[in-house]
């Protein structure tokens, strides 16, 4: 039967065999497929199980790079963690870092394979960090190193033909806290700021067995402080919507933890009741690895493979490594011109539209007032003109009228002057010698 066909008929076929596997478990709980309207069915709800199949065909690879001072338990805790004798013992690793008091970075490669899954595991370590008299530059190498893995993937990213980028980039930093009791040493905090912003910073306190449970929840009440108080950034998953209860819960578990206090043993020992454990004995009993009440391991394998391995990864790639290619980037002078991609933003193509639909508002009022403005200002012109016309025709005719009044004054006067004269008498009306035509 081939995977793609329908599937409530295979889910349990292809999940089953990973019952006992703590890696597939995360898988197992998104390939749940319901059940219901089979006509409906369209075949996307097979999605998960397509990449299921090509992520285990093509395998998972993971980068580790673990820092810390020598003798802190790093070699053993990635033993325990996968397992497996991934890195040599203390002693023949020591001949490679003695008589150099120079930080090295040592890569170690390693498949693994669980129940049919590969994972390419890639261990980075730093020998000779930290065992300098001066070790003020102690840092240096490291960030270097992160760099140059950053810059590696830019490189092969931008050739032409990319279908071979491999990804050499650190997902996870492992930094390992000497278990003093005290707080951070400037090394620490140096190393810790130089870095945080390029890798998932996941701090453990080493060898926690060596302090008390009252002692390490102060330390790492010491150490939380520190870190807040320099900024540092420490991995942190994302909450996602579609998270259930359960999964918020194991996250906010795992997250309290930080910073992880761990033990490391790939030896089994014997306890008191009889027990075969991984663990490191002690006169007055055995203290477990495996062991949630006796330390943190458990969380931080759930955090670093189990749960959050995808998460380290996508980070890497998504946040921190695209922080520092824009940085790069614009640094050797390449811009990104943003009207190129104006366009396609929806945000700014509305307010732009907006902006646009509002200039053309207030030009469409503007033209209002004026044209308003132009027929009133008229229109008060036409007023004056024809009140003024009104005046002048008002003056004429006073004017005619004032004359015509000292007209018939004048004459009223004459009239008088002539009635105050003697009487003569009237000049006799003279006869018209009518010829005409009435006759
Ligand atoms: N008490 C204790 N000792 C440990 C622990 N892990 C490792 N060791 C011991 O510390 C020594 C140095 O360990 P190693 O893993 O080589 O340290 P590295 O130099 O940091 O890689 C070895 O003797 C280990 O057995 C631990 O969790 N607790
Ligand atoms: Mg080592």
């Amino acid at each position: 039967m081939t995977s793609d066909s329908i599937p409530e008929q295979q889910a349990p076929a292809t999940s089953g065999s990973y019952d006992s596997n703590p890696v597939k478990e995360s898988f197992q709980q998104d390939i749940k497929i319901i059940k219901r309207k089979l006509n409906g069915y369209v075949g996307f709800a097979n999605l998960p199980k397509q990449w299921h199949r090509k992520s285990v065909r093509r395998g998972f690879t993971l980068n580790i790079m673990v820092a810390g001072e020598s003798g802190l338990g790093k070699s053993t805790l990635i033993n325990t963690l996968f397992n497996r004798e991934i890195l040599k013992s203390e002693l023949e690793e020591e001949d490679l870092s003695s008589g150099s008091k120079f930080v090295q970075i040592k890569n170690t490669n390693a498949t693994i394979e669980e129940d049919g899954v590969k994972l390419k595991l890639n261990v980075i370590t730093t020998p000779g960090f930290g065992e300098a008299v001066n070790n003020t530059d102690s840092w240096k190498p490291i960030v270097e190193e992160v760099n140059q893995r950053f810059d590696q993937y830019l490189e092969a990213e931008s050739r032409i033909n990319r279908s071979t980028v491999e990804d050499n980039r650190i997902h996870a930093f492992l930094y390992f806290i000497e278990p003093t009791g005290h707080s951070l040493n400037a090394l620490d905090i140096t190393l810790m700021k130089q870095i945080h912003e390029k890798v998932n910073l996941i701090p453990v306190i080493a060898k926690s067995d060596t302090l008390t449970d009252e002692e390490i929840v102060e330390f790492k009440q010491r150490i939380l402080n520190d870190i807040k108080y320099q900024n540092i950034k420490t991995f942190k998953p994302l909450d996602y919507d579609n998270d259930d209860e359960e999964t918020l819960l194991n996250t906010r578990q795992i997250m309290d933890k930080l910073p992880f206090a761990v033990v490391g043993s790939t030896k089994e020992v014997k306890t008191l009741d009889g027990r075969v454990v991984r663990g490191r004995s002690y006169p007055w009993g055995v203290i477990e690895v495996d062991n949630e009440e006796h330390c943190d391991f458990i969380k931080l394998r759930q955090l670093l493979v189990r749960n959050f391995m995808e998460e380290l990864k996508e980070h890497t790639s998504n946040v921190l490594y695209e922080k520092y290619r824009t940085e790069k980037l614009s640094g050797m002078g390449i811009e990104q011109d943003q009207s190129v991609f104006r366009e396609f933003d929806p945000l700014a193509r509305q307010e732009e539209e907006k902006a646009l639909h509002e200039a053309k508002l207030a030009k469409m009022e503007a033209e209002m007032k004026t044209v308003f403005q132009q027929k009133v200002s008229e229109k008060e012109k036409k007023l004056q003109r024809s009140e003024a016309d009104l005046f002048s025709r008002h003056k004429e005719m006073k004017d005619k009228l004032s004359k015509q009044i000292k007209l018939l004054e004048d004459k009223k006067a004459q009239l008088e002057k002539q009635k105050s004269l003697p009487q003569e008498p009237p000049a006799p009306i003279p006869q018209k010698t009518r010829k005409g035509f009435l006759r």
